[in-house]
């Protein structure tokens, strides 16, 4: 498929309208790089690069007349003349931000990409990139922008071997074997790729951890892709296996208040930071399916987390403790589980703890209702993470735009202070005033020549960063952002693949799981349907436990009528979802328990209704792949041609989604499937 998929969105595509481009080079006829950091070094790279793309390959050597700088460098490095000019602006940034400003010297116009460290400025450098690339005016340039979150990482669920765990896009890029002393490009790129959304750091490994990681002979690897990374600003961060201290350090025990383990995790510490100085610090997957942690000791989550984050803290390093827990002793309702076990604890995490929250309460469903602990914990910093890899939502076979899904969780109201508590200020600190504060998303990056194994998922990686800079950004905006940058600024292209992907989340929750259907996919690999699988040692692992169809209707009731998990939520929202009037529709059988025959808002039955609702997912699927097959002569025929493959392959499959459920829940709604139903072939 050539190298276009390669190059994400950074494709700095030649700027064919010969005035505008003409224009861009009449404010650049010189860089001006402040400052002799890496940091600034790969700034200037970057800049050479997208200009000579976008304004001409002889551009840099052949500079037109006039004498306008493009200045760049952080603010100890500006001179007096401009800084005295951006005091105001620098009021208005943290240590991340940017100023991309028009300012005049000496009579002179100039423009200059500033911030208050080098990391800033590289921010600002590739936003002033992107600027050119989206063809937007440069003329009068005012940009002022921060990250609002303090810690944006991906979490890679990459194992040693190179497999990576729900990892559809080949195997890890990282080359175990070959490093320390093989340097893959692809190193490089994923650093300028991250940098480019503002992502600032990375977790290497799975969380299903495997101690071999905290050797010597895997931390010497780990060195040289922290050294890569740094002038990007992305820390290295690695998954601590808790039985560590037993599997490498030959302890009998891990318990987290022996003292030698405690003294193990210290010098564990102390030997990481002596080699990468700004090392991030531990993720940590304890007792969830299987994993060693605290409770094996009969200690609890507090206990495990805090040890950590002492032995890290005298590093400024963090401990992100996930809440993803449930348990084969309480087999009621899976939902309750991560709330029962964390919210008491509120309180009593160190201070450079974050307990890490998947955006709902079972894992990762095309639709989840957001989770109870978000607004619950005022004392704790709780960091939002979300799945880019689509474990559940067919892989990277099927196209869908996932910001759509994180957006409607972040913009979900908590009420835990009252109406207007959404979980965006919950996690971006302003809801209770947390200092730390941070996000994840499970990596759906490999070592296909595209990264993601479908182009339109790279939508998903630079989507979710945007969201890690400021979680208030619009699906929609998003969208635009990523269209242009990727393909093409025409807007016969842009308008209507933007609608589709703005489509694409729901027409994927009506063909899988309408209605607040959750789980029912196939076991295992979780690929397609399988909503009759009974028969797996844990019942929560079965879909009939999440689906609980009947002769007498479908849904799970988590009302008080049945796992009352409705009361982990504020009043207000428990009063919605417990009312079966004043639930979301689409939350319905997330909440309840329904009758075959219950009218809904259209004055449809429940069982028409769903069947409608799963026909009209394929329909959608169907309009996305006739709106793709018009788009032929936007863009070039590799990324066109494996788009529509996998279009068609997506296509197929929501019919097969609707027909599989549809056919295993006839029999028990025992009712024709109504008019504008396909029958199944
Ligand atoms: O979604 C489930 C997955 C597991 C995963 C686990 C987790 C890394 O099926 O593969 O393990 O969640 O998030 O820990």
């Amino acid at each position: 498929f050539g190298n276009d998929g390669y190059k994400l969105w950074l494709q700095y595509r030649f700027v064919e309208n010969e005035a505008l481009r003409g224009n861009y080079r009449s404010y650049i006829n010189k860089l001006m790089p402040l400052g002799d950091s890496k940091t600034i070094e790969v700034a200037e790279k970057e800049l050479e690069l997208g200009l000579k793309g976008m304004l001409g390959l002889d551009f840099l050597s052949k500079p037109g007349v006039g004498e306008k700088s493009l200045i760049f460098g952080e603010k100890s490095n500006l001179s007096k003349d401009i800084s005295i000019q951006l005091e105001s602006d620098f009021n208005n940034i943290n240590d991340e931000g940017f100023i991309i400003k028009s300012i005049s010297i000496k009579g002179k116009n100039q423009i200059v990409i500033t911030g208050n460290t080098d990391v800033g400025v590289l921010y600002g450098v590739y936003h002033f990139l992107q600027l050119l690339q989206s063809h937007k005016p440069i003329e009068q340039l005012k940009i002022v922008d921060s990250p609002k979150l303090k810690v944006r990482v991906l979490n890679h669920w990459d194992n040693l071997d190179r497999t990576v765990e729900r990892g559809y896009a080949g195997f890890s890029i990282w080359d175990w074997h070959r490093l320390p002393d093989y340097i893959d490009q692809r190193y490089v790129d994923y650093a300028r790729a991250n940098a480019s959304i503002g992502i600032n750091g990375t977790v290497l490994n799975n969380v299903n951890a495997n101690a071999l990681i905290l050797t010597p002979q895997y931390l010497e690897k780990v060195e040289v892709l922290a050294n890569i990374f740094r002038p990007y600003g992305i820390k290295v961060y690695l998954t601590a296996r808790f039985s560590a201290p037993i599997e490498i350090g030959g302890l009998p025990t891990a318990d987290p208040l022996d003292l030698d383990v405690i003294k193990w995790w210290q010098e564990k510490a102390k030997e990481i930071y002596t080699r990468i100085p700004d090392f991030g610090g531990f993720l940590v997957k304890a007792n969830s399916e299987g994993q060693p942690g605290p409770q094996n000791y009969g200690r609890n989550h507090v206990d495990g987390a805090n040890m950590m984050a002492n032995a890290v803290a005298p590093f400024k390093g963090i401990v992100m403790w996930r809440a993803f827990v449930y348990s084969e002793h309480d087999t009621t309702d899976r939902a309750k589980q991560a709330y029962s076990e964390f919210v008491p604890y509120d309180g009593q995490f160190k201070d450079n703890v974050l307990v890490q929250v998947k955006n709902g309460a079972i894992d990762f469903q095309p639709r989840e209702p957001f989770h109870p602990m978000f607004g619950a914990m005022p004392k704790t910093p709780l960091m939002m993470e979300f799945q880019i890899t689509q474990e559940y939502l067919g892989f990277s076979t099927h196209s869908i735009f996932l910001p759509k899904l994180f957006e409607e969780v972040l913009k979900a109201d908590t009420y835990r202070k009252g109406k207007g508590s959404t979980i965006a200020k919950d996690i971006d600190g302003s809801l209770h005033n947390k200092r730390l504060t941070g996000i994840a998303g499970v990596s759906n990056i490999g070592s296909d020549i595209n990264w993601t194994g479908n182009t339109m998922l790279q939508a998903n990686w630079y989507g979710y960063g945007r969201l890690a800079w400021n979680p208030y950004l619009s699906a929609n905006e998003i969208a635009d952002e990523w269209l242009v940058l990727t393909f093409s600024t025409n807007e016969s292209f842009i308008k209507p693949v933007k609608n589709m992907m703005l489509d694409s989340k729901e027409a994927v929750v009506n063909y899988m799981t309408p209605l607040g259907l959750h789980h029912i996919m196939d076991t295992g690999h979780h690929y397609g349907p399988g909503p009759w699988v009974s028969n797996l040692s844990r019942p929560e692992w079965n879909p009939v436990y999440y689906h609980k169809a009947d002769k007498n209707g479908i849904g799970f009731d988590r009302t008080p009528t049945g796992s009352n998990a409705t009361e982990q939520y504020a009043d207000e929202v428990a009063a919605k979802f417990n009312n079966i009037n004043t639930c979301p529709e689409e939350d319905l059988l997330w909440f309840h328990h329904v009758p075959w025959d219950y009218r809904l808002k259209n004055g449809k039955t429940l069982w028409d209704g769903m069947a409608l609702k799963y026909q009209e997912g394929v329909n959608q699927v169907e309009h996305m792949g006739k709106t793709w097959d018009t788009m032929e002569a936007y863009i070039d025929s590799g990324r066109f041609n494996e788009v529509k493959m996998l279009l068609n392959i997506q296509f197929k499959e929501a019919k097969w989604w609707r027909d599989a459920c549809l056919l295993y829940f006839q029999q028990f709604s025992g009712k024709p499937l109504p008019d504008g139903v396909e029958k199944p072939t």
